[in-house]
């Protein structure tokens, strides 16, 4: 039997099926992977050397205006086939597939996908880089001040207190949110099926989830057009790229 139709027939026998994707099954959407080589003025730095807090405060505008940058080059970003075949196969077969990404691009959902566990934020949403000293952590009415409604600037910043506006994602060194990495251990301890698409499988805790669905006696499928850190948890690879793949793999039978 043929790497295709193993993988087909296990996506017919598993009743839950956990999808973990990367930067990967965006990058037919025209959005670049996370360790591509970096264009521009940050051509000499590494990702993890802009997505971290202690780089935000060291150059704030830097930083901020990496994501400004990365805000952009998505505008017009469409999700492709492969987030359309995820979001199709969901619809089709309602509660069998947990989509669990990295990315902080919003394709799934845009796709229609629903239910997905984001682990490392949303690119799209801002948040301060303290608390607000007027939300009710310090005993305030309230949430506090509106990231929204702070001064222009690049980063924006509160006029009152110099708090500074940060993107919503998880940095480096940054805690994942709860209840987002629990649904996914959840859903990786509980899977038939794994399907790791489109990730380098560097970054934990997100990669362990492979390891964990593999020890919980799910099947593993790797799909990405290079090698992963990841290969040695897969039962299959599927070499290729993902908009072409996930439509041949998730089609009814
Ligand atoms: C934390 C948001 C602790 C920001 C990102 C062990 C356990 C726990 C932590 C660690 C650990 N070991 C090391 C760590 C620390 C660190 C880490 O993993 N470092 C790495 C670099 C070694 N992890 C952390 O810091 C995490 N936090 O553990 O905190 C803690 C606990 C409690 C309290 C306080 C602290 C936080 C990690 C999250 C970081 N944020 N993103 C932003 O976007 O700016 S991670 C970033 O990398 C992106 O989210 C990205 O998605 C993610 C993973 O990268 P990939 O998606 O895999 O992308 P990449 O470019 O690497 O690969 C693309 C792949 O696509 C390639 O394989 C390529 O071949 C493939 N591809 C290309 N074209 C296609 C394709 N595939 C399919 N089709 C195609 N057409």
């Amino acid at each position: 039997m043929g790497t295709l139709e193993q993988a087909r027939l296990w996506v017919r026998q598993a009743r839950r099926i956990a999808v973990l994707t990367g930067a990967g099954v965006s990058a037919e959407s025209g959005v670049p992977t996370f360790r591509d080589a970096q264009t521009g003025i940050w051509a000499n730095l590494r990702p993890e050397d802009l997505a971290t807090e202690e780089a935000f405060r060291r150059n704030p505008r830097r930083v901020w205006d990496w994501y400004a940058q990365r805000r952009e080059n998505l505008r017009d970003a469409q999700p492709n086939a492969g987030h359309a075949a995820l979001a199709e196969f969901q619809q089709r077969h309602p509660g069998r597939m947990t989509i669990i990404t990295q990315n902080v691009d919003r394709l799934h959902q845009k796709a229609g996908s629903t239910g997905v566990l984001a682990l490392h934020g949303d690119l799209f949403e801002n948040r301060w880089l303290h608390p607000c000293l007027k939300s009710d952590l310090y005993g305030g009415a309230g949430g506090g001040c509106d990231p929204a409604a702070a001064e222009p600037g690049r980063p924006p910043y509160c006029a009152e207190c110099r708090n500074l506006v940060r993107p919503a994602v998880v940095w480096f060194g940054e805690a994942l949110p709860e209840d987002a990495l629990s649904a996914a251990e959840h859903a990786a301890g509980t899977c038939n099926l794994m399907l790791v698409v489109g990730t380098s499988g560097v970054v934990y805790p997100a990669a362990g989830l492979a390891h964990l669905a593999r020890d919980s006696g799910a099947h593993v499928v790797v799909l990405n057009p290079e090698p992963t850190d990841l290969d040695q948890a897969a039962h299959l690879r599927i070499a290729g790229p993902s908009a072409q793949w996930l439509p041949l793999l998730l089609a009814e039978p």
